[in-house]
């Protein structure tokens, strides 16, 4: 049996998923006793350093953690549980951490999209027993802002490159913590737990050293979910957004196994859209959250959710924040959250008022989640116009002119499925969602949806040039030819696609074999 720290923010679920995959018993601390008695623990963080160490302080965990440490029993740290070992968090100055090892969390300072997220390498500096059976070339999921700053190099397990070499992995003893997730990195990631548990076994280091790591460009797979006419919850697919065919909303695939079979395809990433959650409130929308949970029992890798995250009155007039419409979906095993319609309420609001309230969904989910675990979806159309003057927003010089000719478009931002368009352009609301707290943008465009027709490659270096967070490219992608075009034609980080994984037409892998040697990917 082994005991679990989970103080509240952030997936803990996928964590007990993965351990509980490979037959172990998972119990949940409830008091600093179990931290004491505990025969081994592990220490899953997401979220906010400064909210983490609250919430250990005020839980009174704080002291059994520091003796669980100094015990040397096996522990077993994650992201935020590498970091808590540590002094001090650029994140929370004047918050202390654990202080089992001397130094600190730094944010990056690269020239380079920060968070850092998705799959890289890393290069080992110490045997472990955790890396039995690796070749040493695998890579890992990794999702955060800061990282580890240790004073001395004894502890460095692994170290990652991210503009600079940064420390990836600590081992003392037999505490052992990573910056990177390994109940998201699929295979390799749940070996790593499986040696973990193993704790008697030999101390190995693989024999294949990347060297230089490098993180890999991501394939997502999408699945847009709802309602459809019968009350089955399906995985639809829309042509420009307009998911009904024949007056009958298209039905793809059920949503659990549609994501399985992705995750085994290789998938780097699954999103589920709940595309009704505008007029459907997620919370009462239980099979979405059902979903989830089942979803996260067997696949190992990011789960991204949106739909109906904003603030919600029922009709017995019970108030629910954004924030605890985020809370249960990542309960139910998503790793971020996106935001579509709210955040553009958000952005007129702060562009209006000129200021930010503190109080927004993107402010407070990142807040008590972390910047990385809030994206943002865009739903913009393309308006042409004659002159850049002719409106106050963001224009970009199209090389695809208009219907009369017209060399200048902007991207008007839409809400409700695209059913309403806004006096905003994607531009500008992707740099403020950045200034508020969001992590990452999803860029969808309703003119390429389900068209086939490649990535709106204009749309995505315009708003990839504007803002210092990944972006993820999304809608129009027809073959393999789509994918490496987005990849080396702009700096998006990710590409994410679903009509030709869903009607089979080209699969994950397919996708992956023609990248391999062309663009870095996860093997
Ligand atoms: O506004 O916060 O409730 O979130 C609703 C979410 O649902 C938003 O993220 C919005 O993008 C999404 N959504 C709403 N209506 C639709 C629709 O299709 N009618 N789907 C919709 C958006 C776009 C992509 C799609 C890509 C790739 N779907 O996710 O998967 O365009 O497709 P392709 O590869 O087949 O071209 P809120």
């Amino acid at each position: 049996m082994i005991r679990l720290l989970d103080y509240g923010a952030g997936n803990v679920r996928s964590v007990i998923n993965a351990l509980e995959s490979l037959g172990e018993k998972v119990k949940v601390v409830e008091t600093g006793e179990d931290i004491l008695s505990a025969e081994k623990l592990v220490f899953p963080g997401v979220g906010a350093f400064g909210s983490m160490m609250q919430i250990l302080n005020k839980r009174n965990f704080v002291e059994p953690l520091k003796a669980f440490l100094q015990s040397d029993r096996p522990f077993l740290g994650i992201c935020l549980g590498l970091q808590a070992l540590f002094e001090n968090s650029e994140e929370a100055p004047g918050i202390k951490g654990l202080g089992f090892l001397p130094g600190s969390v730094k944010r990056f300072a690269v020239d380079l999209s920060v968070p850092h997220i998705g799959w890289n390498g890393l290069n080992i500096k110490q045997p472990s027993r955790i890396f039995n059976g690796l070749s040493g070339s695998e890579k890992f999921y990794f999702v955060h802002s800061y990282h580890v700053v240790p004073e001395n190099d004894e502890a460095v397990l692994t170290t990652t490159d991210y503009g600079y070499a940064f420390v990836s992995g600590i081992q003392k003893g037999n505490i052992i913590a990573t910056q990177f997730h390994p109940e998201k990195s699929g295979s390799a990631g749940l070996r790593i737990l499986e040696n973990f548990l193993k704790t008697g076994a030999e101390q190995t280091k693989p024999v294949r050293a990347p060297g230089h790591t490098l993180l890999a460009k991501r394939i997502i797979a999408c699945l847009d979910v709802r309602s459809n006419d019968q009350g089955d919850l399906v995985v639809t697919k829309g042509d420009r957004y307009d998911v009904r065919e024949n007056g009958t909303v298209r039905n793809l695939g059920r949503p659990v196994d549609l994501a399985r079979r992705y995750y085994e395809e290789g998938a780097d990433e699954i999103a589920f859209l709940n595309i009704t959650g505008f007029r459907d409130f997620p919370l009462e929308d239980m099979p979405m959250l059902e979903v989830l949970r089942r979803t996260s029992k067997n696949v190992f890798v990011p789960l991204t959710i949106g739909g109906g995250i904003r603030d919600y009155t029922d009709k017995d007039s019970r108030k629910y924040t954004a924030l605890e419409v985020a809370a249960e979906y990542f309960r139910s095993g998503a790793d971020k959250i996106s935001i579509g319609s709210d955040a553009v309420l958000v952005v007129e609001q702060y562009l209006k008022a000129g200021s930010r309230t503190g109080q927004s969904a993107i402010e407070e989910i990142s807040r008590v989640y972390g910047n990385q675990a809030v994206v943002i979806s865009i739903d913009p159309r393309r308006v042409y116009v004659k002159s850049p003057d002719e409106v106050k927003h963001q224009v970009i010089k199209t090389a695809i002119p208009g219907p009369n000719g017209e060399r200048y478009c902007w991207y008007q931002c839409t809400i409700k499925g695209g059913r309403e368009g806004r006096d905003l352009d994607a531009v500008t609301l992707a740099q403020v969602c950045e200034k508020l707290g969001a992590g990452e943008i999803l860029l969808n465009c309703i003119d390429r949806d389900g068209t086939n027709s490649g990535f709106d490659i204009e749309l995505i270096n315009a708003v990839k040039k504007a803002v210092s967070i990944p972006v993820i490219a999304s809608s129009g992608a027809g073959c393999e030819e789509h994918f490496y075009e987005v990849f080396t034609e702009t700096e998006a980080e990710s590409a994410l696609a679903a009509g030709i994984f869903h009607k089979r037409e080209i699969p994950v892998e397919e996708v992956k074999n023609y990248l391999k040697g062309k663009v870095e990917i996860r093997g």
